[in-house]
C-alpha cells in the first residue's frame, strides 16, 4: 500500500513535467511540448543533484546559472520553477502563454522569478550562458581570498539543434574554450529534429560533427549519453564538475541523444511535436504509455516532495552567507565593495566626478575625434568604476575602448577589466548581455557602426530585457572616409532610433561625449549606444553643459531666429558655420544640438516646443539617412543627409561631395522661404 512517505521516483519527476508541459501547452491551445518532455531526465539529474539555487531567493548572487537556449522548451523551465519552489504557483502555469501571465511563451528576464534571461532567439541564451560564466570567473579572480570563495558558481545552459545551427554558437563556443571557462557545463539536446523535419531528415540540412566541433574548440566533450538516463547524465555531470575544478579546467559539452516528445505514443521522435499541442486524445495515450493517472495540473504529494528545493536552497544561502560575514570581518572594504557591485550602484562620488570631469573638458575645448574623446572619458571613469569592463570585437586600436587602466583578459589570467573578444560582433553583444545578467559588472564593447548590424538582435534583447549595456559604435559616417561604403554606415543611426528602449546618442564633440557616457552608466533600465566619430570634430563651448542631459538643446541661438538647424555629432560644426553665413546674408538661426533623440522625445512638451518652435521652419543635418528627420522638420521643412551608399574618399571631399557644408545647409535653409 501507498505511505505519504513514499519517495517519488526519479521516473516520475520526469513524468510530472511530461505531464505539466503537455497539459500547459494543452491549454493554451499552443507552445513546444516536445523538448520538455525529451529533456525531463536531463533536467532531473541537474535539478535534483547538483544545481544549487535558492527558490525563496531568486537574486542570491552565488546561485548556479540555468539558461534554457532552446528557449521554446520555455514550458520546462516553468514546470522546473514551480516544482522546486519559486514564486510560480500552478495558476500561473495554467495561463501559460495568457497575456498578463508570468509565463510568456518564451522564457522572459523579469517576469517569472528564476528566468535568468530571455531566450527563444536560438543560440543567443547559449552566448549569454557563455557571459555569466565568464562574469563569474572575473567577479572570483577579483573577490575570492583563500578559504573565501565568496564567487564559486556553475553555469549550466540547454541547447537544442537550432541553438547549435546558428552560427553563435561558434562565436561563443570559441570564446569560452579558449578563455578556458571550466564552469561552463552545456547539455546538447541531440535529438535529429528541428522544425522543418519530420523523422530524421534533419540529416538534409544538418550532419555536423558536434563532438568533434567542440572538441577542436578546446571544450571537454561527453558524446554518447543517454539523455533518458539519468544516471548516465548525472555522472556525465560529475566529470564536468571535476573539469570545472582545475583552474584552467575546460568548458564542458554534455551530448545527450534523445527522444523528442518521448513518452507520447504517436508524436514522439516527430517534427509535430516540437511546435503544438499533442490533441487530447495523444495526450490521454501519453498518460497512458508512461503511467501517470493524475488530472491536468494535478501533482502528487510525493512528487512535489521530490521536486522542492527550498530547505536545501535556504541551507546553502545560509552557508554562503555565514562565508560572508566572515569575509566581513577580515576583508571590510572588499565586502562592502562587492555588496555594491551586486547590487549595480555607481559609486556615491560618481555624480560629482563626473560634473568636474565635464567643466574640466569644457574648459580644455579640444578638437579630437569623437571616439578619442571617449577613451579620454574613458580613462578617468575606468579608475573610478572597476564594474566596467570593456572590450573590442578585434578593433580596440580603432574603437579606442583600451585605457591605461585597461588590464586584459588573457587565457592565462582570466582577470582584469578589458576582453579582446575576436571577430565576434554578435557574440560579443550576446556575452555582454550575460555579463550585465549575472550582476557585479557593466560590460561596453566596440565595433564599427557598421557592424552593428552583425550584432542587432543581441542589441535587441538587452533592450527588451532593460538591461544596462554600453555599445562603442565608433566611425559612425562617411566620414570615415577611405574604407569606402562597406564600412560608411548609412542607415544605422536610424535602424538603432527605432529599437525601443535602446538609448542612442551621437555626440558632437568632447563634452557631450563625456555626458554621453554618464547617462549610459547611470541608466540601469537598458542598453546605450555611443556613436563616434573617426575623424576630428570642431570642439563647441558649451554655456549650460547640463542642458545635454536633455538629449536636445539650443546650442547657438540668434535673436528673432526665421529658422531651427537641427544637427547631431560632426554635422553639428557644419551647421554653425551655416549659422554665420546665413547671418551675413540677414538670415537669423537658431542652432540645436540633438545627441540622442529619444532622450528628448522623453522631455515635457513645454521644453520640446521651446527648442523647436512650432512656427519656425526646420532643417535637419546628419550624414544618414533623411526619413528619420521628417519627424522634427516636418514635410515642409528639409534634411540634409544621404539616401544612398557611400563612396571611398577622403573624409573631407565626401562630405563636400554628399553636401555636408555650411553653404550646402545655408541653402536648404534659404529653400525653405521659397
Ligand atoms: C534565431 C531563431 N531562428 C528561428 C527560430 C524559430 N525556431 C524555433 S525552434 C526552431 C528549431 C528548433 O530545433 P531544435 O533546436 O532542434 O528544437 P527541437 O525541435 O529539437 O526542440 C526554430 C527554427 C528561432 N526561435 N530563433
Ligand atoms: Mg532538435
Amino acid at each position: 500500500m501507498d505511505s505519504p512517505v513514499t519517495k517519488a521516483t526519479d521516473a516520475e519527476l520526469a513524468n510530472s513535467i511530461r505531464a505539466l508541459a503537455m497539459d500547459a501547452v494543452e491549454a493554451a491551445k499552443s507552445g513546444h511540448p516536445g523538448m520538455p518532455m525529451g529533456m525531463a531526465e536531463i533536467a532531473v539529474a541537474l535539478w535534483r543533484r547538483h544545481l544549487r539555487h535558492n527558490p525563496a531567493n531568486p537574486a542570491w548572487p552565488n546561485r548556479d546559472r540555468f539558461v534554457v537556449s532552446n528557449g521554446h522548451g520555455s514550458m520546462l523551465l516553468y514546470s522546473l520553477l514551480h516544482l522546486t519552489g519559486y514564486g510560480l504557483p500552478i495558476e500561473e502555469l495554467r495561463r501559460f502563454r495568457q497575456l498578463g501571465s508570468k509565463t510568456p511563451g518564451h522564457p522572459e528576464y523579469g517576469y517569472a522569478p528564476g528566468v535568468e534571461t530571455t531566450t527563444g532567439p536560438l543560440g543567443q541564451g547559449f552566448a549569454n550562458a557563455v557571459g555569466m560564466a565568464l562574469a563569474e570567473r572575473l567577479l572570483a579572480a577579483r573577490f575570492n581570498r583563500p578559504g573565501f570563495d565568496l564567487v564559486e558558481h556553475h553555469t549550466y545552459v540547454f541547447m537544442g539543434d537550432g541553438c547549435m545551427m546558428e552560427g553563435i554558437s561558434h562565436e561563443a563556443a570559441a570564446f569560452a574554450g579558449t578563455l578556458g571557462l571550466g564552469k561552463l557545463v552545456a547539455f546538447y539536446d541531440d535529438n535529429g529534429i528541428s522544425i522543418d523535419s519530420d523523422k530524421g531528415q534533419i540529416a538534409s540540412w544538418y550532419t555536423d560533427d558536434v563532438p568533434k566541433r567542440f572538441g577542436a574548440y578546446g571544450w571537454q566533450v561527453i558524446p554518447n549519453v543517454d539523455g533518458h538516463d539519468v544516471e548516465a547524465v548525472d555522472k556525465a555531470i560529475r566529470k564536468a564538475k571535476k573539469e570545472g575544478k582545475r583552474g584552467s579546467g575546460r568548458p564542458t559539452l554534455i551530448c545527450c541523444k534523445t527522444v523528442i516528445a518521448k513518452g507520447a505514443p504517436k508524436k514522439a521522435n516527430t517534427g509535430a511535436a516540437h511546435g503544438a499541442a499533442l490533441g487530447a486524445e495523444e495526450v490521454a495515450a501519453t498518460r497512458a504509455a508512461i503511467g501517470w493517472p493524475y488530472p491536468p495540473f494535478e501533482i502528487p504529494e510525493a512528487v512535489r516532495a521530490g521536486w522542492d528545493a527550498r530547505e536545501a536552497g535556504k541551507k546553502a544561502e545560509k552557508k554562503w552567507a555565514r562565508l560572508v560575514s566572515s569575509y566581513q570581518k577580515q576583508f571590510p572594504d572588499d565586502a562592502a565593495e562587492f555588496q555594491r557591485r551586486i547590487s549595480g550602484k555607481l559609486p556615491q562620488d560618481f555624480d560629482s566626478r563626473v560634473s568636474a570631469l565635464i567643466e574640466e573638458i569644457n574648459a580644455k575645448g579640444e578638437t579630437i575625434p569623437t571616439r578619442k574623446a571617449s577613451q579620454n572619458v574613458l580613462e578617468v571613469l575606468i579608475p573610478l568604476l572597476p564594474e566596467l569592463v570593456g572590450g573590442s570585437a578585434d578593433l580596440t586600436g580603432s574603437n579606442l575602448t583600451m585605457v591605461k587602466a585597461s588590464k586584459p583578459v588573457s587565457p592565462d589570467s582570466v582577470s582584469g577589466n578589458h576582453l579582446f573578444y575576436g571577430v565576434r560582433e554578435f557574440g560579443m553583444c550576446a556575452m555582454m548581455n550575460g555579463i550585465t545578467l549575472h550582476g557585479g559588472l557593466i560590460p561596453y564593447g566596440g565595433t564599427f557602426l557598421v557592424f552593428s548590424d552583425y550584432a542587432r538582435n543581441a542589441v535587441r534583447m538587452a533592450a527588451l530585457m532593460k538591461i544596462r549595456v554600453v555599445y562603442v559604435f565608433t566611425h559612425d559616417s562617411i566620414g570615415l572616409g577611405e574604407d569606402g561604403p562597406t564600412h560608411q554606415p548609412i542607415e544605422h543611426a536610424a535602424s538603432l532610433r527605432l529599437i525601443p528602449n535602446l538609448e542612442l546618442w551621437r555626440p558632437a564633440d568632447t563634452v557631450e561625449t563625456a555626458a554621453a557616457w554618464a547617462a549610459a552608466l547611470r541608466r540601469k533600465d537598458g542598453p546605450t549606444a555611443l556613436l563616434l566619430s573617426r575623424q576630428n570634430v570642431a570642439f563647441s563651448k558649451h554655456e549650460t553643459p547640463s542642458n545635454i542631459e536633455k538629449g536636445g538643446y539650443i546650442l547657438s541661438d540668434a535673436p528673432e531666429a526665421r529658422a531651427v538647424v537641427i544637427a547631431t555629432g560632426s554635422e553639428v560644426p557644419v551647421a554653425l558655420e551655416a549659422q554665420k553665413l546665413l547671418a551675413g546674408q540677414g538670415v537669423p538661426v537658431r542652432v540645436v544640438s540633438m545627441p540622442s533623440t529619444s532622450l528628448f522625445d522623453r522631455q515635457a512638451a513645454d521644453y520640446r516646443n521651446s527648442v523647436l518652435p512650432r512656427e519656425l521652419p526646420k532643417v535637419a543635418v546628419e550624414a544618414g539617412v533623411t526619413d528619420y528627420w521628417r519627424k522634427y522638420v516636418g514635410l515642409e521643412g528639409a534634411v540634409v543627409g544621404i539616401d544612398r551608399f557611400g563612396e571611398s574618399g577622403p573624409a573631407g571631399d565626401l562630405f563636400k561631395h554628399f553636401g555636408f557644408t555650411a553653404e550646402n545647409v545655408a541653402e536648404a535653409v534659404r529653400s525653405l522661404f521659397g
